[in-house]
């Protein structure tokens, strides 16, 4: 990194925020290109054609609400799972069982803002079981089925103003933890901003994340009227607890940027999460009214459904003494890491100049001491000194996150320097640093956050890229680098881009997950009230204005696939069941003018898709996955007739078909509808159309 830069920096501290926002634009252009051409490199990110990669990576997509999944260490995209937002590309969101998984207090709100990624853990490691991901925006938590690679459950955090700080794990999943980044009135009220300092707070979640299906706020902690960031919790000694950092403990509500960089020192809030479940368990919380959402997809109908909760237990300092402590932190802390023996807490602050390293076993001591330095709102604070472990001098500049290699050595990102800073536990000295390209937010490594780190590769998220790829417009992409650090000197190896923009990540050793993927869903499990489980159970019924069709989809037909007697401004609900019972094997389904997505249905599953015709008219429909030979083949018409029409409502089905059959053996022939070219029977009985 370029002495310049620094003394440039050291030059320009007055206006500290200022150069915050700068720092992209010094972002290091006449660097060495840091170029990764080598075979040394290409060998080891090389996967030959029909490998697998060794890592999955789950990297946050920010903005796009979605998870990237990537194999590491070839950076090869291999699915996008979309969690908080709309998803055409399969239907989530569109299709009428997903719906109900992005409702909220607010209505059902098609997008948000994901940051973080938390593999579920036993014991404090990664067991494969889900990931967690936080909705920034509009406070909720998600959870992912690593069977599946689908969002299952969604519970909204109620008492949060920005859900940034979230989720994070404690060693058995007990808890999914999250922070409010922003405080507000709580309960919320019609109160002058102003009024800042008296009447805004902060809290704390803790929500209970072991059984699948029942996420809900176990209880909440309410804090200070400060920005709350970053966590993790403890782990082997200090697993009971956890540890927040804290912001603007100056408590401005403008002009943040100056207000809230006055301080020295903010704070890590360290929690004892299990002394507040005692007291939450012991009724030492209140009961607050207040409304969130609860979604969960349902197993075997896969029909998501949304509950409306109406309250939260409420614990504060005082009514759970001994459950909150105050550790000052230089300066506008932002990232808050464990190390994987559980005994050192590093900070990141942004606008340090020091990564101070407070130590657990200290941290306990000071509490029995009574080191406090003073207390706010019933909170000690502890006195900075008691509890250092120690500081790494020269961290480069805005230090941010830290993540471990299971070796003794930290890595730090720096985001304004643009490096990843590699430091040794205990020491506190530098050993190495290399440069990122550019702007780097998080860095992970896989089983970073856990008690064994694989110390093979980091990745550094990042948030410019500048000159590094193709240009794309305006807006160039953002990337992922992959580092080497399996020896001394980290190595760069790999450059890739990202979707959305990518905040934390995880990775998992891929034999931890592989052997566990669902293939397809029973159909003779399937419990959806519109499952037709063969294409005698397919049909059409009429209910005043809605009209349901029962439809199946197996390669290369639908049942049916001629409709009549649908009127304009009808409610048309397709029910397709994709019949299939083999791995990777979806049928698409599309209509013409439909305001929705497709629907990408999987093998097993039923998904609906809701269509209102405008005209008159007959509408061709079709399957949109490419599934078989014959898939152009794989379409049908739907006949819009005019409100009040006589056309009968008429399906092709199998069992019409049978009626039709049986009435002629009878010698009746079934009514044609006026105004049908070919005659009602013509169709039921399946006579080849002209192609
Ligand atoms: S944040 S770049 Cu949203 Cu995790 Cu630190
Ligand atoms: Cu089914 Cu194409």
């Amino acid at each position: 990194m370029s002495l310049s830069r620094r003394t440039g920096w050291l030059v320009a501290t007055a206006t500290v925020a200022t150069t915050m926002v700068y720092g992209f634009a010094c972002a290091p252009a006449n660097r060495p290109a840091g170029a990764v051409g080598n075979a040394d490199a290409a060998s080891k990110v090389y996967v030959a054609p029909g490998q697998h990669d060794e890592f999955y990576a789950f990297m946050s997509g920010g903005f796009n609400g979605q998870i990237g999944v990537y194999g590491l260490p070839s950076g090869r995209l291999l699915k996008i799972i979309p969690v908080f937002s709309q998803f055409p590309e399969n239907g989530w969101g569109y299709s009428e069982e997903t719906k109900p998984m992005l409702e909220t207090t607010f209505g059902n709100i098609p997008w948000d803002d994901l940051h973080h990624t938390a593999l579920s853990q036993t014991a404090g490691e990664d067991d494969g079981r889900w990931i967690f991901v936080n909705a920034n925006n509009t406070p909720r938590v998600a959870r992912v089925d690593l069977k599946t690679f689908e969002a299952t459950e969604i519970l909204q955090i109620p008492n949060s103003g920005g859900n940034h700080g979230s989720p994070f794990l404690t060693s058995n999943t007990e808890y999914v933890i999250a922070s409010t980044r922003f405080s507000l009135p709580i309960p919320q009220a019609d109160v002058p901003i102003s009024d800042y300092k008296k009447a805004f707070k902060g809290t704390i979640s803790f929500i209970s994340a072991n059984e699948e299906g029942k996420m809900d706020v176990a209880f909440q902690l309410l804090v200070p009227g400060y920005n709350y960031d970053l966590a993790r919790a403890g782990k082997g000694p200090s697993k009971d607890w956890v540890f927040f950092t804290s912001y603007n403990s100056e408590q401005a509500y403008e002009k943040l940027e100056i207000n809230a960089s006055k301080a020295d020192k903010d704070f890590i809030a360290a929690i004892n999460w299990k002394n507040l479940e005692t007291c939450a368990k012991n009724g030492k919380a209140e009961n607050w009214p207040v409304d969130y959402v609860h979604n969960v997809m349902d197993e075997f109908s896969r029909v998501a459904r949304s509950e409306i909760k109406k309250s939260v237990k409420m614990l504060t300092p005082q009514s759970c003494p001994n459950s909150i402590y105050f550790l000052p932190t230089p300066k506008s802390p932002h990232g808050a890491d464990v190390d994987p023996t559980g005994e050192y807490i590093v900070a990141g602050g942004k606008l340090a100049t020091v990564i101070p390293v407070h130590s657990f076993t200290k941290l306990q001591q000071a509490i029995k001491d009574q080191a406090f330095e003073t207390t706010i709102e019933g909170i000690p604070v502890l006195k900075y000194d008691a509890i250092l472990a120690g500081e790494v001098k020269d961290p480069g500049l805005g230090p941010l996150h830290t993540e471990f290699d299971g070796k003794g050595y930290a890595y730090t990102s720096v985001f304004i320097s643009s490096e990843i800073v590699k430091w040794k536990l205990g020491t506190w000295e530098v050993v190495d640093r290399t440069p990122t390209y550019y702007s780097v937010g998080h860095l992970m490594i896989p089983g970073g956050a856990t008690t064994k780190p694989a110390g093979k590769y980091a990745v550094a998220l990042n948030k410019i890229t500048k000159d590094r790829y193709l240009p794309t417009g305006p807006e160039l992409t953002q990337s992922a680098q992959l580092y080497d650090i399996s020896g001394e000197k980290m190595k760069l190896i790999l450059d890739f881009p990202t979707t959305g923009e990518p905040h934390y990540a995880n990775a998992i050793a891929a034999s931890k997950i592989e052997k566990q993927q669902k293939k397809y869903y029973s159909l003779a499990e399937n419990r959806h009230p519109q499952v037709a489980k063969s294409e005698r159970e397919a049909g059409i019924e009429r209910k005043g204005k809605v009209v349901h069709v029962r439809m199946t989809a197996i390669r290369s037909h639908f049942a049916p696939d001629n409709i009549e007697g649908v009127q304009v401004g009808d409610t048309v609900l397709f029910h397709i069941t994709n019949l299939e019972q083999d791995w990777d094997i979806p049928h698409g389904f599309a209509i013409q003018g439909a305001i929705n997505s497709e629907l990408l249905v999987m093998p097993g599953e039923t998904r609906t898709l809701k269509w209102i015709p405008k005209s008159v008219g007959v509408f061709p429909m079709y399957c949109t996955d490419f599934c078989s030979a014959l898939h152009q083949e794989m379409s049908g018409y739907v006949r819009v007739s005019p409100v009040g029409s006589s056309v009968p409502l008429m399906a092709n089905t199998l069992k019409a078909k049978g009626q039709v059959a049986r009435a002629a053996q009878r010698g009746i022939t079934l009514p044609t509808p006026p105004g049908s070219v070919e005659g009602h029977a013509a169709h039921a009985t399946g006579t080849p159309r002209p192609r």
